[in-house]
């Protein structure tokens, strides 16, 4: 089909992400043409967040961060990118959010939202907006009591997993919010509505409630994957008259709404800008994910049921380096185990993503730079150049945080094996701190090895056809080159890594295309026959590593799996 984008016309996207808040426009050739951002911790200080979040030190686990910082960072980012474009020109947006965290709306916020004054900031106007004033994230571990609450209720963890697409997670919203009416049962009657992250930001841009969307709904414990509505039963085990306050689901590609008068005000919008669902970060980078697959194959059927880009072997898998480290593909038969998630895929209703998160991702590594390589990356990178891969067997496991996979708590681990040349028999010994340089290679093998085992058992394709790498970290070409010796790979980059705007932005093309033909169409259909004018593909970044060494690894992924089964039988959250 031809692409019937309008030539002069712009999309924005934005991606309210755990340490900034960042926005791509793309213009109706599919080429960036701006992008900005608001870094939380330096350009608004008065928050005082850390890596843009609170950690409480009164309650192990507790990360919440607060909500006003992302409606102030709205104002601000849309104040600085107005001298870059030209806001009458933009016909549609969309956006991204860090999944699971949740906004709390007061018995006000419907009223406060509907009657936004152009000549005040947001922040003044919304200060009143919210029963809780701190919103829990990704990165709070405090819920598990609730999670194992949830998980009994509906006939254990495997249970949920299959009804929901994940076993129940402290950081998921169900678990969140039955923590809220657990313990402060008077505030969460006193929520008039919860909004995700997305679905929040999406709140703002519209003046009234958005809906959650099928694809970052599937992040709460809460949505029955396959029937893609609430399911009753989770309801019922995670809090009373939740349903009224959760709204509706939609899907990622539907209109929120037409932008409020505060924007076209304050800002110039024009009147009739398309406000397409924002979704969750890691299902937006799966958009571009998507067109990037479509771009190199040409492969013009997604959409079509039968020609769902899969999982099976030879796949892509894209890796995303953010704050958050994760991994995922796409799957048109999606089998929800302990381990890993599966949701709806955002931008094609007969397929799923599957992905592994990681909580220790670029501030475990940060904190590794810091403490072992002056704080340089540059630094930090010599001496990954100059240890040797396999590290001569030093294994290091570095949980700054309670990991997700595997749900381990805080602490650092350090094993030797005895020979490198016969890695399955080697003998293992714990000892102390390794010298900087190991250390650095040790946290990077160790990431992209526990990576690339957990990504093996979940039945991710092994290696795959190809890496394609994203998030602040994929900058790193060491980084990439350890990436692509571990997995056996080539890896690719793309050509900016905020790949969660970027596809954010593509949504909000994609959306507004579905919205003007009055029906869902596949987005491939953006494409038609702009394929040679779009500069959105990826570049190699690194080759796959040698056979040889690849085989090593292979085995080091199986002796580092036998170490962290032993760690979690020792420590581990059960
Ligand atoms: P998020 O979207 O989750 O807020 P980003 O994708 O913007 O995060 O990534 C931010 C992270 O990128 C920083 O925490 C930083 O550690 C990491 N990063 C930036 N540059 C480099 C680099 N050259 N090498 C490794 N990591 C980097
Ligand atoms: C995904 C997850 C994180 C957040 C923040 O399940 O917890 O990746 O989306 O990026």
């Amino acid at each position: 089909m031809a692409t019937s984008l309008p030539e002069d016309a712009l999309f924005l996207g934005f991606d309210s992400s755990t340490q900034s808040l960042k926005a791509t426009v793309l213009d109706g050739n599919l080429v960036i043409v701006a992008s900005e951002s608001i870094h939380f911790d330096s350009e608004l200080p008065h928050y005082k967040t850390k890596d843009g979040v609170y950690r409480d030190p009164s309650e192990n686990g507790r990360i919440v961060s607060p909500t006003l910082i992302w409606v102030e960072a709205l104002d601000l980012l849309l104040e600085k990118l107005k001298s870059k474009v030209d806001y009458k020109k933009i016909i549609a947006i969309s956006g991204s959010g860090q999944q699971h965290g949740s906004v709390y709306w007061s018995k006000n916020g419907k009223a406060i939202l509907a009657s936004l004054d152009p000549l005040k900031s947001l922040r003044i106007q919304l200060e009143d907006a919210f029963s809780v004033k701190d919103s829990p994230i990704w990165m709070d571990s405090s819920t598990t009591l609730q999670c194992k609450e949830i998980e009994a209720a509906v006939g254990g963890a495997l249970e949920l997993s299959k009804l929901t697409g994940s076993r129940a997670y402290e950081r998921y919203t169900g678990p969140q919010i039955r923590k809220i009416y657990q313990t402060k049962p008077d505030v969460y009657n006193n929520t008039e509505r919860i909004s995700l992250v997305s679905s929040f930001m999406a709140s703002l841009l519209i003046g009234d409630y958005a809906r959650i969307d099928e694809t970052d709904g599937a992040g709460m414990n809460l949505m029955d994957i396959r029937q893609r509505s609430w399911s009753k039963i989770v309801l019922e085990a995670t809090a009373p008259g939740l349903e009224e306050k959760l709204g509706q689901l939609v899907p990622a590609h539907a209109v929120a709404g037409l932008i409020s008068s505060y924007f076209v005000d304050r800002f110039d919008f024009r009147k009739d800008c398309v406000i397409i669902q924002w979704s969750g970060d890691n299902p937006n980078s799966l958009a571009g994910f998507v067109l990037e697959i479509i771009l190199t194959s040409k492969l013009m059927k997604i959409g079509s049921g039968t020609s769902c880009l899969t999982l099976n072997t030879p796949g892509d898998l894209a890796i995303s380096l953010g704050t958050s480290d994760t991994v995922f593909g796409i799957t048109s038969e999606p089998k929800p185990s302990l381990e890993g998630h599966v949701f709806p895929n955002p931008v094609d209703p007969n397929c799923y993503m599957v992905m592994l998160v990681y909580k220790n991702g670029s501030l475990t590594r940060e904190d590794v730079r810091n403490r072992y390589a002056e704080r340089s990356w540059d630094v930090f990178n010599s001496y990954l150049e100059k240890t040797p891969p396999l590290n001569g067997g030093r294994l290091g496991f570095y949980y700054k945080e309670h990991e997700i996979l595997p749900p381990l708590p805080v602490g650092f681990h350090h094993y030797v094996l005895g020979s490198i040349d016969s890695l399955d028999e080697a003998e293992v010994s714990q000892v102390g701190e390794f010298d900087p340089p190991a250390e650095v290679r040790a946290i990077i093998e160790g990431q992209f090895l526990s990576m690339r085992g957990h990504a093996e058992r979940f039945g991710m394709p092994t290696p795959p056809n190809r890496i394609i790498a994203t998030g602040g970290a994929s900058s790193n070409e060491y980084i990439l080159k350890s990436i692509a010796n571990i997995f056996g790979c080539p890896v690719y980059t793309v050509q900016r890594p905020d790949s969660a705007s970027l596809g954010a932005a593509l949504r909000a093309a994609h959306g507004w295309l579905c919205n003007k033909e009055g029906h869902f169409v596949p987005i491939s259909s953006l494409y038609g026959d702009k394929l040679d004018k779009t500069s959105l593909s990826a570049k190699l970044a690194s080759p796959a590593g040698d056979e040889n060494l690849l085989s090593k690894y292979t085995l080091l992924v199986n002796k580092r799996m036998q170490i962290e089964k032993s760690l979690l039988e020792k420590f581990g959250r059960g």
